[in-house]
């Protein structure tokens, strides 16, 4: 059936091509970000892509998991890409120059930094799908469960030792890519701190050379601060707390804050299920305390909006941004200012606004100056995002929220693309196609 311009599938159908996605971007032991423009390993789009993978076959989900796993760092990090072989991607490890870090894993090569915690979340959806489906897929999923704890407990050890900010409360990050949305405009103040020098090494971009309109992605003078930033990491030798003390880029990123809360409960929940040691399971609710405290003291006093805080300049953030709606994921608000929280989502500003082809929040809001239907995460819905929102929703008892979202998502990726991000008017598919963490979402809700 077609609507418009725009081709839309039935759910069966579009389940079954979100599957062939995922299976076409199988090398076997990892799922790449995408076919062409990312054809590497990405921590948050793993963790995704699990639980994907978790309703096709539950032993091929927990591999995914353990592939990035065993990249672990020895300090606990887990680091953002785990490269293939495929040397199609800029920057690749020499760029990192991650081969001389001490810390790093010996098995793998890998990018210096970090992603947004989200990988105790998909083992819990890995479980509870494999639950539902058989108790051999139980057992499969509890097994690795147990076999996983010591390295989430050591990944989130690490961002409570080394990310935890004095200044702020919030998880810092170093790089706009730490927090997964690179180009937003919340990282348009404390970019203009970061100023390239002569000491750049020259380069060539790939990433514009792999979408049908360059003009999707980051510019190239965000490019030469995204490596500038590679170059201060790369002579604080991937030492984190070198890194904190000399990156030109410190920023409490409360969306990342709320992620760490969420999944720090969620582990300890998990935990609780394998009995594991009480000492453990109390310190990573101590952990999602602290965060949860530090997202509700981010909050604008009068809007409500959850802010991040440039830990340089000592100030907090105002952007129009999804990542200001962060504490809804984690809770710690209190009950009116989460209901105000809300209503602005629900509202004209955000899924509420006339124009929007399905209601779901975009990742700026078309009433901010800085909001870009097109550009990357300056505008753009993105499935993902929606979906991680949705499954908060759920585990606080927001069933209306949570259905609607899944079902606005789905409408959103009914034409079967899979793109990795959305114009939101038109729901024209953006950036790259067959992107599998959207295919994995899609699978999620469907199933
Ligand atoms: C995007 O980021 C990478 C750098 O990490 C890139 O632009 O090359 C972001 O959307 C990020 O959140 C995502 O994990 C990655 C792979 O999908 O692509």
């Amino acid at each position: 059936t077609a609507a418009g311009n725009r081709t839309v599938h039935r759910p069966a159908n579009l389940a079954a091509r979100a599957a062939m996605v995922l299976r076409d971007n199988d090398t076997g032991t990892l799922v790449t970000a995408s076919p062409r423009l990312y054809p590497h390993m990405w921590s948050w789009d793993a963790a995704f892509i699990s639980m994907g993978l978790a309703h096709l076959d539950v032993s091929r989900a927990v591999q995914e998991l353990r592939t990035l796993f065993s990249a672990q760092w020895h300090d606990g990090m887990i680091p953002h890409i785990v490269f293939t072989g495929d040397d199609d991607y800029f920057p690749g490890p020499d760029r990192w120059g991650t081969d001389d870090a001490p810390q790093r894993p010996h098995n793998a090569r890998t990018s210096g930094i970090c992603q947004p915690p989200v990988h105790a979340i998909a083992l819990r959806r890995i479980i509870d799908t494999a639950r539902r489906t058989s108790e051999a897929d139980a057992g499969i999923a509890e097994d690795f469960a147990r076999e996983a704890w010591p390295a989430l407990r050591r990944w989130h050890g690490w961002i409570a030792r080394h990310r935890m900010s004095e200044a702020c409360g919030l998880v810092t990050i170093v790089h706009g890519w730490e927090s997964g949305m690179d180009n937003s405009p919340r990282w348009d103040a404390p970019y203009l701190a970061v100023q390239p020098d002569a000491d750049l090494p020259p380069y060539v971009r790939l990433d514009t050379l792999k979408v049908d309109d360059p003009r999707q992605r980051p510019s190239d003078d965000e490019y030469d601060r995204y490596l500038w930033l590679i170059e201060q990491l790369r002579r604080a030798g991937y030492y984190p707390d070198k890194v904190v003390e000399t990156s030109a880029f410190l920023v409490g990123d409360v969306f990342v804050t709320a992620v760490f809360a969420l999944a720090s409960e969620t582990l300890a929940d998990i935990g609780a299920e394998l009995d594991a040691p009480a000492s453990e399971i109390a310190e990573l609710r101590s952990w999602a305390g602290r965060a949860r405290d530090a997202a509700r003291r981010s909050c604008h006093p009068e809007t409500g909006m959850a802010r991040d805080y440039d830990v340089h300049t000592g100030t907090w953030l105002d952007t129009e941004s999804l990542a200001a709606f962060s504490p809804l994921l984690c809770g710690g608000l209190p009950t009116e200012t989460e209901q105000r929280l809300f209503d602005t989502l629900d509202g004209p500003g955000w899924s509420g606004h006339p124009g929007l082809l399905a209601a779901v929040p975009p990742s700026v809001s078309p009433h901010s100056g800085d909001f870009d239907p097109r550009l990357y995460w300056r505008g753009p819905q993105w499935p993902v995002v929606i979906w991680l929102f949705g499954w908060a929703f759920e585990q606080r008892g927001w069933q209306r929220h949570a259905s609607e979202f899944r079902a606005q998502g789905v409408h959103l990726a009914s034409d079967g693309s899979f793109g990795e991000y959305y114009e939101p008017f038109t729901g024209e598919p953006l950036g790259s196609p067959n992107q599998s963490w959207t295919a994995a979402v899609v699978l999620d809700w469907l199933c």
